[in-house]
């Protein structure tokens, strides 16, 4: 009975997502949905990619947390149109939520929609947004022990990218072996080391993003 009901969240979160899909793409958005752990540098990296594309491509973003919008008031002064969903205790953005925001945002001019999940590496992976691609981003100091500890979402995920590599010296990450570890899970992946406080590898990161806006 316990798993029945969550069978019908799961698939009238899965109706919602592909309403949202419909949207963004009859509004010609690109989404993109940003998990990872809280801290891992969901925020820092939309900034990075916001440095990157101003100009260039019309940005829009939603934040995700479960309180304050700290993160959207990061966002707004880089002038682009952004939404805070404060999920008031859910660990996950879920479709409706999301759907719920897309109405303050100006669809039809934004080209790529980035949307900051919610800080865990577990829950956000069970649901779907309307998202084109599922971003991951993992962080040098949680240790390179993850995929295998949180499987889901490194399975799940069509680019996984490891931050604060700046940290490398420090701390004990073997990335060579994180990144194989990342492979056999998901032969799929694109994985890229980044540092969102130095800039290493984030040219790579929006190179790999437009390409796939290509794609769509
Ligand atoms: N050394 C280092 N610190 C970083 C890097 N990227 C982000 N940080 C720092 O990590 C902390 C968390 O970064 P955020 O971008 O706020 O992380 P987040 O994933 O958005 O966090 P939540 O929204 O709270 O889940 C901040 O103090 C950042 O300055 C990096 O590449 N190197
Ligand atoms: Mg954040």
């Amino acid at each position: 009975m316990k798993i029945k009901v969550v069978k019908d969240i799961l698939d009238a979160n899965e109706q919602i997502a592909q309403r949202n899909r419909q949207l963004f793409d009859s509004n010609k958005v690109f989404a993109v949905n940003l998990m990872s752990s809280p801290g891992a540098g969901k925020t820092s990296l939309i900034l990075q990619t916001i440095k990157r594309l101003k100009g260039k491509t019309r940005l829009g973003v939603i934040e995700g947390d479960i309180s304050s919008s700290l993160d959207a008031e990061l966002i707004a002064r880089e002038s682009v149109p952004v939404v805070q969903i404060n999920t008031g205790g859910e660990c996950h953005l879920d479709a409706n939520m999301a759907s719920s925001a897309l109405g303050s945002l100006p669809l039809k001019d934004i080209e790529l929609l980035l949307i900051e999940n919610v800080g865990n590496l577990v829950c956000p992976a069970e649901f779907a947004l309307g998202e084109h691609r599922k971003v991951l981003i993992s962080s040098i100091p949680e240790g390179d022990d993850k995929p295998f500890k949180y499987p889901l979402m490194f399975h799940q995920a069509d680019a996984v990218l490891i931050n604060k590599i700046d940290l490398l010296p420090y701390l004990k990450f073997d990335t060579q072996a994180f990144s194989q570890t990342i492979k056999g899970i998901n032969q799929k992946v694109e994985v890229f080391p980044i540092s969102c406080t130095t800039g290493q590898g984030i040219e790579q990161w929006v190179s790999w993003l437009l390409s796939q806006m290509e794609k769509g």
